[in-house]
Parts: C-alpha cells; sequence; structure tokens
C-alpha cells in the first residue's frame, strides 16, 4: 500500500557526536529511511551533525525550516546526544522518534525522556512508513475532535513543548511491529518486535543523493594512492553476521544474514558511479564474504559492468575464514584498493575461548599472505584488554601485528556494550559499571581503557596499548614507507597530533596512524 502525504516533512538526524571518530561516513540507516520514506510520497531531509553543526546548528536550522517529525539514530556512545537534540527538535514542535542501536537494545529507557514521543527499535524501513501513514491518521482524528482544519501538526501540539505527545490507540498504533509510544493514559506501550525483513532487494535503495557529499572524509585513514577528497559513498550488501564475537554488539540483525541479490547490489554501484560520481566506495558490511561464491560473483559483476575503474575498500574488514587466493585476485581486477581484517588478538586461546572468533591465526596470517600476493593495501584491526587479556597475550598481539605488517594497524581498547557476551562477563566479575558512569564513557576508539578486570589493570592495558603503537608505527623500515607517501606531507600537522597522542599518551586521539 502507498501512503502519500502532501502535511508531513521529516528531517532525520545524526546527533552531534563527543566520541572519537576521524572519518565522516554517510549514515546508512538514515539513508535507507529516507529512501523508503521518500519511494512514499513523503518530503525528507537528513541532518548529520558531524557536517553540518558547524555551518548551521539544529536549533538555527529548525528555526528557519521547521519540520514536522524530527527522527534521531543513536548507538549507545550518542544516546545523550540525541536526547539533548530530541529537546531542540521538540522546541520548535517536531514530533520526536528515536531508533538505532541504543534504542533496540534499551527502548524504555528512552521513553522515559520527556523529549522522546516514539522509539522504533529494529530495522526500520517498514515500521517508518507505517509509524507516518499512523501519524496522519491520529491528526485526522484530533482534527475531527476539535473541528479545525489547520494543515500542519498542531492539534498535537496543544501539550507544552516538553510534554511528551499521547497517541490515540485508534489510529492504529497498537499495530505496528518494532514501536514503542505512549497511549492518551500516558501508559508507556512496547509492540511486539518486527522479524526482520528477508527480501533485502526489496527495500528501496538509500537515498545517497541527500548527503552534501562534498563534507564528507574518505573512508579510512589514507593508504598509498587513495584520495583524500574522495567523493566516498557507502554501499551495505548484506546485513547481518552469524558468528558471535563475545564483545560485537548486533541488536539490530543478531545473529542473522542476508544477502542482496548481485543484480541489486551492481545497480546501486552502478547510480553512485555514474550519476552521482562516486569516486570511492566502501563496502560497510559486517561480513560482505559469509558466502564466498557470491563475494566471487560481485567482484566478478563489477568487472563485467565495467565499475571496476573507482577504488572500492572493505572498511570494516571481512572474515579471514571464508577466503582463498582467488577471491583476492578477483577483488583487485574488480577495483578493490584496499582490505581489513578483524585480526583482535594473537593468542589462539583468547581467540577461541575468551573472543570467540571462530578463526584461527593460521587463518588470519593466510588471509593476509593471499590479500597481499594479490597486492591488496592490508589493514588489521587488533583489540586490547579483553576479560581474560594477560600481558603476556597481549604482547602476542604486538608480535602478530608486527609479523602480519599491514598498511594500517588499527589498535583499539575493548569496550563492552549491553547486549554483549563480555558485557555479561563484566557484570559478573569486572569493575566497569560505577555509579557515575554514563553511556557516552562506552565509545569504543577512545584512548583510556574502560575496565579492569580481575589482576589485569587498566594501566597495563593502557601502557601495551602505546607500546603497540609505538613498536609497530616507530620502526626505521615503516617510518621510511610514511615519509616516501605524498599525503604523509600534505597531512602532516595532522599526523603530529595523532603521533603525539598515541605514540607517547599526549593529547586526544585523532586516528590510527597511517
Ligand atoms: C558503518 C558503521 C560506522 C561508520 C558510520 C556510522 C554511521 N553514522 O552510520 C563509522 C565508522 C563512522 C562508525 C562510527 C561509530 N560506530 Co559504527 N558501525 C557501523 C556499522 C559497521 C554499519 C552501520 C550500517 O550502515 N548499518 C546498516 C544500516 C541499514 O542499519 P542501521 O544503521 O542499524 O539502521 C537501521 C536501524 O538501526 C534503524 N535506525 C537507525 N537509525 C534510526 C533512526 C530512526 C529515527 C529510526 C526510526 C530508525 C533508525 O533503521 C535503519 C534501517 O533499517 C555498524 C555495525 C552494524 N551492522 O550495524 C557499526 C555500529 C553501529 N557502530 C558502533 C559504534 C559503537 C560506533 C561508534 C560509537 C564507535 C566509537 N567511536 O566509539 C561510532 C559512532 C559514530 C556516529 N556518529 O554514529 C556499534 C554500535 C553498538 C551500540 N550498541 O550502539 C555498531 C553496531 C558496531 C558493533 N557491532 O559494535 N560506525
Ligand atoms: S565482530 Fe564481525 S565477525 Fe564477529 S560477530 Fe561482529 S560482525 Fe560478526
Amino acid at each position: 500500500m502507498i501512503y502519500r502525504s502532501k502535511l508531513l516533512r521529516i528531517l532525520l538526524a545524526s546527533p552531534h557526536s563527543d566520541v572519537w571518530n576521524s572519518r565522516k561516513h554517510i549514515h546508512m540507516g538514515l539513508a535507507y529511511l529516507a529512501g523508503s520514506l521518500r519511494a512514499h510520497g513523503y518530503e525528507v531531509e537528513i541532518w548529520d551533525a558531524s557536517v553540518e553543526a558547524d555551518i548551521e546548528t539544529l536549533d538555527d536550522k529548525l528555526a528557519r525550516d521547521p519540520f514536522d517529525v524530527v527522527g534521531f539514530s543513536a548507538p549507545t556512545p550518542l544516546i545523550n546526544n540525541a536526547w539533548d537534540e530530541a529537546k531542540v527538535a521538540k522546541k520548535h514542535g517536531a514530533i520526536t522518534i528515536l531508533g538505532g542501536p541504543h534504542l533496540t537494545l534499551q527502548p524504555h529507557e528512552s521513553m522515559e525522556k520527556d523529549q522522546v514521543d516514539l522509539v522504533v527499535r529494529g530495522e526500520a524501513e517498514y515500521t517508518i512508513v507505517e509509524l507516518l501513514a499512523a501519524l496522519e491518521r491520529e491528526l485526522e482524528i484530533a482534527r475531527s475532535r476539535q473541528q479545525t482544519d489547520s494543515p500542519r501538526l498542531s492539534p498535537l501540539e496543544t501539550q507544552s513543548e516538553f510534554q511528551p505527545v499521547l497517541f490515540d490507540r485508534e489510529a492504529g498504533w497498537a499495530n505496528i511491529l518494532g514501536l514503542s509510544w505512549r497511549d492518551k493514559s500516558g501508559t508507556i506501550r512496547h509492540n511486539p518486535d518486527r522479524p526482520l525483513p528477508d527480501d533485502i532487494d526489496a527495500i528501496p535503495f538509500p537515498a545517497h543523493d541527500l548527503f552534501k557529499i562534498d563534507r564528507y572524509t574518505n573512508l579510512n585513514p589514507l593508504t598509498d594512492g587513495l584520495d583524500m577528497k574522495a567523493r566516498s559513498f557507502t554501499v551495505v550488501t548484506s546485513r547481518g553476521c552469524p558468528y558471535k564475537c563475545t564483545y560485537c554488539s548486533k541488536p539490530i540483525t543478531g545473529d542473522t544474514w542476508r544477502g542482496r541479490s548481485i543484480d541489486n547490489v551492481i545497480a546501486e554501484w552502478e547510480w553512485l558511479v555514474k550519476d552521482l560520481g562516486a569516486t570511492e566506495i566502501g563496502i560497510t558490511d559486517d561480513i560482505w564474504n559469509l558466502d564466498k561464491q557470491r563475494a566471487k560473483d560481485l567482484c566478478r559483476a563489477l568487472i563485467k559492468a565495467e565499475l571496476n575503474h573507482v577504488p572500492w575498500v572493505t572498511i570494516h574488514g571481512m572474515k579471514v575464514n571464508n577466503t582463498d587466493a582467488e577471491l583476492f585476485q578477483l577483488m583487485k581486477q574488480a577495483g578493490c584498493k584496499r582490505v581489513g581484517f578483524g585480526v583482535e588478538n594473537g593468542d589462539d586461546w583468547m581467540l577461541r575461548h575468551v573472543i570467540k572468533k571462530g578463526q584461527t591465526i593460521e587463518m588470519v596470517e593466510n588471509a593476509f599472505k593471499w590479500a597481499k600476493a594479490a597486492k591488496l593495501q592490508t589493514m588489521g584491526f587488533f583489540i586490547f584488554g579483553m576479560p581474560g587479556e594477560t600481558e603476556e597475550s597481549m604482547e602476542k598481539t604486538i608480535r602478530l601485528a608486527l609479523k602480519l605488517d599491514p598498511d594500517l594497524a588499527h589498535f583499539m581498547m575493548a569496550a563492552p556494550f549491553p547486549g554483549t557476551e563480555m558485557w555479561e562477563t563484566l557484570k559478573e566479575h569486572g569493575n566497569v559499571f560505577s555509579d557515575t558512569m554514563d553511556w557516552s564513557q562506552l565509545a569504543i576508539q577512545d584512548n583510556k581503557a574502560h575496565f579492569a578486570f580481575t589482576d589485569l589493570d587498566k594501566e597495563t592495558v593502557e601502557r601495551k596499548w602505546h607500546e603497540a603503537h609505538r613498536r609497530f608505527y616507530l620502526r626505521p623500515r615503516r617510518i621510511a614507507r610514511i615519509a616516501i607517501r605524498w599525503d604523509t606531507w600534505q597531512r602532516f600537522p595532522y599526523y603530529l597530533k595523532t603521533a603525539a597522542n598515541m605514540l607517547l599518551g599526549l593529547g586526544e586521539r585523532e586516528a590510527a596512524a597511517a
């Protein structure tokens, strides 16, 4: 059923972020929602604080250009910012909706905030459209009762600005799966979860064209030859991951995996390259190579469609399992420039019993060997300070990083998120949860260890983390390699600041040294 509205204007927003984040990527969750809304006739815009706030604040934007509905997306560390910005939207008379990973984990907490009218849990392309239809019905009901013919949302604005909107059951709110709302008595209602859609091809393409793409950065800290000013878009070729790494927060997709058809991915890729002028593309799936044959087929299709002249990267890495030499050769021919792998730890026992990564060091070494043989740039992600970690296992991680010698090593300290096995372990045995802790402290890439665990204190984790940067990046061969790169000199002040923090522990962390 197609719902059409000439009335409702919707702004989808990513809130201001205080967490470490050197890259500015377009927000695919908002892009997908905007694509669906647009396909159903709604007028929608995207506002991403990371690229807009320094030009115009949300407050100023809404004062100049009011919206009926403002939806915010929030991962756990950004939830405080989402609450703050929901107050701003409410001040300007908008209905506020919150969605995204943290809301799926803890919907009730946000529903208890007066500035939050609705919370959406899980994947939301269908929920948001049903929700707006309910809002239109609600307006009809309110208007008929108040006998007003105002075209805007005024019937719902009769309550004061920081009171939550109470919705009329008659408008059908109780039937919308995945929605949390308040009924007329003020009772918070959590409707049943919405099953994840099986057919991702049926979801309209993300609204890539709504982003001010020139304000975003390239997709990762640079390695040789990638354009610093690239027009960088991202593509989600599949959703979910069936692995169960103990630190990984997967509130939206759980342990499922759903791949798009190759034709559908190629059609979007073609749009990006031919119409939107993409000069860099990032695959941002959790695990795009779960089905190795499909991964190879995608590479072959990119070659066939002559899309392989635009470089692409696997932003968050790919799984070392499900790879072989042929896959990397095909990726290279298909235009892939750089590939990342979640290595996490250099100790097989840690990988197997603590991280439960479903991979061995031998698999890691093979994947790096094959990727390098295909002349792909490589990137490795390593985690320090998981529960059960020892100084010895962290030493093994540093040694493995040195041995693998990726173009870029990304060392992180473990961050617990609710819903993960690590969170449960720490709740039982660790000391992360102080009375003063708030969600923003759970950011992943901070330069502070988040917790001590049994005999392992925070200082040891932080010392080994700094040591990893020094031993990896201050090798003469590595320094020489960085020094001869043209982009190093273009971005010298930035690198200096980053190095001061990561190598010496001074100041704020900005990015992994490239
Ligand atoms: C790409 C990515 C990034 C990119 C881009 C981030 C961005 N702004 O989208 C970068 C590298 C910048 C990034 C940074 C961070 N990320 Co990140 N990221 C991802 C990744 C790998 C994919 C996200 C994606 O594109 N998903 C596909 C889209 C379609 O799904 P979606 O975004 O979830 O959106 C759907 C629903 O959530 C919902 N929805 C989302 N927003 C809204 C809003 C409204 C109003 C509604 C109604 C619904 C709704 O509807 C969408 C469509 O179905 C996920 C892992 C994952 N699979 O989710 C991690 C993930 C989201 N990131 C995570 C984290 C922690 C971060 C950081 C906080 C890291 C840090 N520095 O500490 C920062 C936060 C930066 C920021 N400003 O948001 C965690 C969040 C965990 C949690 N419990 O919150 C995840 C789940 C990774 C993990 N497994 O731990 N990230
Ligand atoms: S870390 Fe990667 S492989 Fe592990 S569960 Fe998360 S997405 Fe899957």
